[in-house]
């Protein structure tokens, strides 16, 4: 496997590859003389999502037209009229900002549903646009598939629109929309269930506040039990996950220490529901929480979440969103970037200018791994399938382990020739669990270890960023704790070019 391999988006059938892969190599794992895993571990379908690391939220409905954030329910569905809707351009702009995915909103909490859902009128079929016989749904996940995004769904739990809002049926109603976007669109890798819940809204012409329970009213493992009986491979994404969870901010980034392991707790104490969590929590995770539950940076590369014209001013830069980049993936969360179309149904040419570049940075800085080809030794090695050239080989598959009696090792990389570089990037085998605790990075200059940087979680991806770029043959990694042997898949060194 090349080193650039791994920047390069993936098709369907390379996914089941990869997942074969993981599959193989966590049975490698657990033979005899292989590192015990520690703690919770990822599924087979978290695994395959941890590899996406950076994807797009389309947000787009009534509200790109109305100049709102959060639509009434009231609207007329004619309001919806892309001028010039054109799916294929839209994801690829997102393909040249190396998104893996997208994510649709396929109804906000305004309840417009952007496909021609059998469950209420209000929808595309009941819009001039397309002469009613429009489907955003479809003709965004058929773009998708065409250039190797995966898809994925965002149904919002909230609907202002419909009259049967907080009552029973309108649960049995949501899970009917999530049965048509489960089966009449292909694969869908994610499921995005919003926690926001506002109260007042239309109603079907009631234009009151309707509260709900949280914590009861939509029977979530009901749903989610659907979710997986119609498409096992999907993620679920919520403030509790099952899978997934939302990071606690909605600004693109992780705490510094990021652990992939969380227990939800409700902001009670007692059980937590989606909308009802101590979310603050989830910014760094729980060490030794009892489920492997990865946190997920939601942010918008606008100030908005809809397309404002008001707003074309403020798109976030390239540099912007590298910065966030580093604080989400590089925490081992995952990226999950906003891109709104706006009135003609494309990307707006500064948010597509932003995402190109973004991409480009991204590719030239890891398409070329400069510890390609070097020496590495160490402090300790568990035997002879464990070694530390593992480390090196530009496969996330294979990895180094230490001997049960050396949670602290370290490795040093020769890389044969000086070589300048800026950011580095480390990643545990987390089939294995997350172990690494602390880390610190060193360079040898002038007969000694001078600091590259430290660090505390490491899991799918810690990227270590110099403020200023380094000059170097050598570099070490300490692993200054662990509770276990040490099981670490990736070193890698690259030069941002900036
Ligand atoms: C929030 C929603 O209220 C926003 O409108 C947006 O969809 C964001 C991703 O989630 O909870
Ligand atoms: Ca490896």
């Amino acid at each position: 496997m090349s080193y650039a391999e791994e920047e390069v988006v993936e098709g369907p059938m390379n996914v089941s590859r990869r997942g074969f892969l993981w599959a193989a190599a966590a049975g490698a794992a657990a033979m005899p003389g292989g590192p015990k895993p520690y703690g919770a571990v990822p599924s087979a379908r978290q695994l395959l999502w941890h590899e996406l690391e950076v994807y797009a939220f389309l947000h787009f409905t009534v509200n790109t037209f109305t100049d709102k954030e959060w639509g009434y329910g009231d609207e007329d569905p004619n309001l919806f009229a892309p001028t010039a809707f054109d799916a294929d351009a839209i994801v690829s702009a997102l393909e040249a900002g190396g998104m893996k995915g997208v994510i649709l909103t396929c109804k906000h909490h305004d309840g417009f549903c952007l496909w021609p859902t059998k469950t209420t009128e209000h929808c595309v079929r009941a819009s001039r646009w397309k002469g009613g016989k429009g489907d955003v749904v479809k003709e965004v996940s058929d773009a998708a598939r065409r250039r190797g995004l995966k898809f994925g769904v965002y149904l919002s739990p909230w609907d202002r629109n419909s009259a049967l809002y907080g009552g029973p049926d309108y649960v049995k109603m949501y899970r009917q929309q999530l049965r048509e976007l489960l089966t009449e669109y292909g694969p869908v890798y994610e499921v995005w269930h919003d926690g926001a819940n506002g109260g007042d809204g239309y109603y079907g012409g009631a234009r009151e506040k309707r509260t709900i329970d949280k914590r009861t009213y939509y029977d979530w493992p009901r749903t989610w039990e659907m979710v997986r009986k119609l498409q096992p491979d999907a993620v679920i994404f919520s403030d509790v996950g099952p899978d997934i969870r939302w990071v606690g901010n909605e600004k693109g980034f992780a705490n510094e220490t990021c652990w992939a392991t969380y227990d939800p707790v409700g902001e009670d104490g007692g059980a937590a529901a989606p909308g009802y969590t101590r979310y603050k929590e989830a910014t760094t995770g729980h060490r030794n929480g009892k489920h492997w539950l990865p946190a997920e940076c939601d942010v918008s590369i606008r100030p908005g979440w809809f397309f404002h014209e008001s707003q074309n001013g403020r798109v976030k830069s390239a540099a912007e969103l590298w910065d966030l980049y580093a604080k989400s993936v590089g925490r081992g969360a995952s990226f999950l970037l906003n891109v709104p179309p706006d009135r003609r149904g494309l990307i707006h040419e500064r948010d597509a200018a932003s995402l190109q570049e973004f991409g480009t940075r991204r590719k030239r800085t890891f398409g070329k791994n400069l510890v390609e080809g070097a020496k590495v030794t160490a402090s300790s090695v568990r035997g002879r399938r464990f070694g530390p050239e593992n480390l090196v080989d530009g496969n996330r598959h294979t990895y180094w382990s230490s001997e049960d009696t050396a949670p602290a090792p370290e490795v040093v990389v020769d890389l044969g020739r000086e070589a300048r570089f800026d950011v580095a990037r480390l990643r545990e085998y987390i089939p294995l669990g997350q172990r690494v605790e602390g880390f610190a990075l060193e360079y040898w200059k002038d007969g000694g270890w001078r600091s590259l940087g430290e660090g505390t979680s490491v899991g799918a991806c810690r990227l270590v960023r110099l403020a200023e770029a380094v000059t170097a043959r050598k570099v070490r990694l300490r692993v200054t704790q662990s509770p276990v042997c040490v099981a670490l898949s990736e070193l890698g060194l690259y030069s941002s070019g900036v």
